[in-house]
């Protein structure tokens, strides 16, 4: 498979072995019939773009059940009020009736601030469960995948978008080009695109080789997406880091000359000159790391179960499926995982199928050491957990190393 991008050969980064599909949670009859692909991260020395080798059909992802909900975490929750309101004072102030489309609008955690605002806006969901809690919740949804044509039907039915956004959506998508030419099919001429996903520095900086799976098709830089974006007539006007999914990047676009460059862009353009990111060294470098991660972990599991100390998971996090797939954690180590989503609750984890139980078997049955899947949410989760830490319990945390805290 050429890059994605710029059509040129690509170099593999890191070869996790076989997986199975990180969203798809499974009961016991499903186990014989799970399906599995190679994940191989490779990159691209010419433009940059890391990506995987290959990816599952997108309808094998994104389904009627797909169980993950953006509302699932309190902070989430406030990080999208927030986008909500920056969009709105930076791309919307002054503007007559706006216009605000969100691509994976999820359960409608941003667009619900719009809704009640009263402007306009549409959110494009392919997972028909998720997108029904939206409209629920009176946000204008419409359950589809986005691509040009899409674009074509939105702009005659409710014009130019002022501002199109999405967060950890982008990177998800193969047929990218096309979702590119449905931004210049769609975007008013003075619009901006917004874009927030997994910041591909910090993911390889932290080790954080659990963002890694088959949803997760690209991993941007902003070399990379400046790569993508120049070769659709827009460029890349801000770039800002953000605390979500462990380190991100909010991308704005503009088509050129009609915003100023934010200082931003320069600023993160020397760091990652700085950081060496286009060389192949440091890919490496990242490849060898994520094996050395796996041997302590493993060796970590293999101490707590010869101790006796029994260890639960803490959230079924897709992450957590490529930490349970590459480093070979079965129940002898990881009997079971809790999650706070009713959806995944009574099934088995894709591939290494750990028996997922209700959040609430966290505090009834405490383990001696929890085992953080949702480390992207720490702040959070150990504020609520304070009674398991008082009482003695531990966390074991594997980003940005293996360590018991
Ligand atoms: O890009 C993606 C990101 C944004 O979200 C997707 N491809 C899918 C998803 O990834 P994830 O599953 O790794 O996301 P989270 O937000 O790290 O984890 C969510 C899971 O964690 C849910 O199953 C709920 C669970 N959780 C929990 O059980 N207790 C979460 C919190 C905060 C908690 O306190």
């Amino acid at each position: 498979m050429p890059c994605r991008i710029c059509q040129r050969s690509l170099e593999l980064v890191c070869d996790f072995g076989r997986m199975p599909i990180a969203n798809r949670f499974v009961t016991a009859d499903e186990f014989a019939g799970e399906y599995f692909f190679p994940l191989r991260l490779t990159w691209c020395p010419h433009c940059t773009m890391v990506q995987l080798a290959e990816q599952p059909p997108a309808e094998a992802m994104f389904h009627g059940a797909y169980p993950f909900f953006t509302g699932s975490s309190r902070r989430m929750q406030e990080h999208f009020a927030t986008l909500a309101a920056t969009l709105q004072t930076t791309w919307l102030c002054g503007r007559g009736n706006p216009f605000v489309v969100e691509l994976g609008s999820n359960d409608g955690t941003l667009l619900q601030h719009f809704a009640q605002a009263k402007i306009r806006h549409l959110g494009i969901e392919p997972s028909a469960n998720v997108a029904a809690l939206a409209t629920q919740r009176g946000v204008a949804t419409t359950t589809e995948f986005f691509s040009d044509a899409a674009a074509r039907h939105i702009l005659a039915q409710h014009g130019p978008a002022d501002v199109i956004t999405m967060s950890n959506v982008l990177c998800h998508i193969a047929p990218i080009h096309e979702v590119f030419a449905g931004f210049a099919t769609l975007l008013a001429p003075e619009g901006v695109v917004v874009i927030e996903d997994p910041y591909w520095p910090a993911v390889a900086d932290q080790t954080a080789y659990d963002q890694i799976y088959d949803e997760h098709l690209f991993y941007f830089s902003l070399a990379s997406l400046t790569a993508l974006a120049q070769q659709h007539g827009f460029v890349v006007i801000a770039a800002e880091p953000q605390w979500t999914h462990g380190g991100s990047m909010r991308y704005t676009l503009a088509r050129p000359g009609t915003h100023a460059m934010q200082p931003t862009v320069a600023t993160v353009h020397t760091h990652e000159q700085e950081y060496g990111i286009a060389t192949a060294a440091w890919h490496r470098d990242f490849g060898a790391r994520c094996a050395a991660s796996r041997e302590q972990l493993r060796s970590t599991l293999e101490q707590l179960a010869y101790s006796k100390s029994s260890v639960m998971g803490y959230a079924a996090t897709s992450k957590s499926t490529t930490v349970l797939n590459y480093c070979g954690i079965t129940t002898d180590w990881l009997p079971a995982i809790c999650d706070t989503t009713p959806l995944k609750q009574g099934k088995f984890s894709p591939g290494a199928h750990i028996p997922i139980i209700p959040a609430e078997r966290f505090h009834s049955e405490p383990p001696d050491v929890a085992l953080l899947f949702g480390w992207n949410h720490a702040e959070e989760i150990l504020a609520k957990e304070q009674s398991f830490t008082a009482a003695g319990g531990r966390w074991l945390l594997y980003v940005p190393t293996v360590h018991l805290r």
